[in-house]
């Protein structure tokens, strides 16, 4: 076999690893030639692959027997236009990566929540005892490519690899045994000429469905129109009904209802309770839909309910996403610095758990706040608007009745306004739906910072 891989990111460093441990002699090539490309490439080279930078060699490519694709070249790439006038075929990382998988695979995808709902079902299966393999499309240091896990020694009992729709476009084999879709929403509509474009891409994670194939869906039409009429049993949660789906919330208590004899997805299965919403230690109605969706997988993977229940009860949230960072005199402090759109603001504003003291501002990327001021004052008792995006995010808000406006020039100062504006039983929450370039080099860092005043103003 000769292997060809395009991009020396993550995935195309991990998929040539998985290429040399297999015997083959891979070709690798990436535009850039940077000095952290050119050690990646030099570390390739030593064990034995062939790396070019600057260049694909489209001759050499289209002679191989398989190429793989990192998922940051976009379609309209010139290498893929050629390649593809060419009549050649390629596949995502993931896709080349599963191949040499050996036991059964959860693969999750969505538009929100699916790195969160990722590493919760690999925390649960591991809580149970159970061996798994966690990565793909993770990210942010958190968890390897697709390609490594494949390389894992002995191999895991379950593969948990999160998908995006740039690596299912281009998918040849990849089957999960268990499929995730958390939600969909509009996205990426920067690589997508429309939303429909984008969710068609997500809709290849059932390419493979067969009857034994499980679907765990959003009870939301998209996401089950997403699945149309291809085989196997499909399994809802909610956090709105408790009928007609399989996990959902029962007087404020995770539930799975899932009758797995019944063979059809039907739900009279027996109820299974699993924690109250308060003993989840992740923030917000949204982690709720995530650990149920979590639960419902891993359920399916043959986990008792008492197991997962207890694997809920210390799950601990992904930093700089609704991240609690402090607690005094009843107020909770929360780092969501990874909100860096309006969106991400709006859906941490509309899943709150309690009255907020919102921290809002950053480096303005001009979106249009349209959507914010329609959530507003929702359950936000004083907005803070900070940093170079604070006077026009206020100019804005002096619109939305009832809200107590305040502006800050800069992170600490708003931090020290919030900590006087607070009550008992409030959240001091940092979503600023804005990046944070003004004053930080990225979110981390001025999550890390928030944390850092957090523990000061809590002390
Ligand atoms: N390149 C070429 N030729 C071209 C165009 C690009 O050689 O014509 C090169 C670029 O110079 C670059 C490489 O191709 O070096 C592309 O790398 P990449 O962007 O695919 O980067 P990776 O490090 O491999 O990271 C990818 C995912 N990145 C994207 O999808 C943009 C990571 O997802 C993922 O964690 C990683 O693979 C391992 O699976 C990140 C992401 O932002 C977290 N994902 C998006 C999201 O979650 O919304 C989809």
């Amino acid at each position: 076999m000769t292997v060809a891989i395009l991009g020396l990111g993550s995935s195309g460093d991990a998929a040539a690893r998985l290429a040399l441990v297999q015997g083959d002699h891979p070709y690798v090539s990436d535009l850039r030639t940077d000095a952290a490309t050119a050690a990646r490439a030099a570390h390739l080279e030593e064990l034995g692959a062939d790396v070019e930078l600057g260049a694909h060699d489209l001759d050499r490519i289209a002679a191989a027997d398989v190429v793989v694709v990192s998922p940051g070249i976009p379609p309209h790439a010139p290498v893929l236009l050629e390649l593809r006038r060419r009549g050649c075929r390629w596949v995502s990382e993931p896709d080349y990566a599963a191949r040499f998988y050996r036991a059964p695979l959860i693969g999750v995808t969505g538009t929100n929540g699916k790195t969160t709902t990722t590493l919760l079902i690999a925390h649960l299966l591991r809580e149970a005892g159970v061996p798994v393999g966690v990565g793909g499309n993770v990210g942010g240091g958190l968890a390897p490519a697709a390609s490594d896990l494949a390389l894992l020694e002995p191999a895991p009992a379950w593969f948990v690899v999160e998908v995006s729709s740039f690596q299912l476009a281009d998918t040849a084999t990849f089957a999960p045994d268990i499929g995730v879709v958390t939600n969909l929403a509009p996205d990426h509509l920067d690589r997508y000429a429309s939303v429909a474009e984008y969710w068609a891409d997500k809709a290849h994670l059932f390419d493979r469905a067969d009857a034994d194939s499980r679907w765990v869906l959003a009870d939301q039409p998209e996401v089950v129109a997403l699945s149309g009429d291809r085989p196997g049993r499909r399994y809802l949660f909610s956090t709105t009904r408790t009928e007609g789906v399989h996990a959902f919330l029962r007087d404020g208590v995770l539930t799975l209802r899932v009758d797995e004899g019944a063979g059809d997805g039907s739900d009279d299965g027996a109820e299974e309770s699993l924690v109250a919403i308060e003993a989840l230690p992740l923030l917000g109605l949204h982690n709720v839909a995530n650990a149920l969706a979590a639960a419902l997988a891993v359920r399916l993977a043959g986990v008792p309910a008492a197991s997962i229940a207890a694997g809920l009860m210390t799950a601990s949230a992904l930093p700089h996403r609704m991240e609690p960072v402090g607690e005094r005199d009843g107020v909770v402090w929360v780092n969501d610095s990874k909100a860096t759109n309006v969106a991400a603001t709006v859906s941490a504003v509309v899943s709150a758990g309690a009255p907020l003291v919102l921290l809002l501002g950053g480096f303005d990327k001009g979106e249009s706040l349209d959507p914010l001021v329609a959530s507003l004052p929702g359950p936000v008792r004083a907005a803070v608007c900070f940093g170079a995006a604070g006077p026009r995010f206020a100019a804005r808000l002096r619109e939305v009745e009832g809200l107590a406006l305040h502006e800050a020039a800069d992170l600490a100062g708003a931090v020290a306004l919030a900590r006087t504006l607070a009550q008992a039983g409030d959240w001091i929450l940092l979503s600023p739906a804005s990046s944070s370039f003004d004053e930080f080099d990225n979110y981390e860092a001025r999550g890390r910072r928030f944390a850092a005043l957090a523990v000061e103003e809590a002390a």
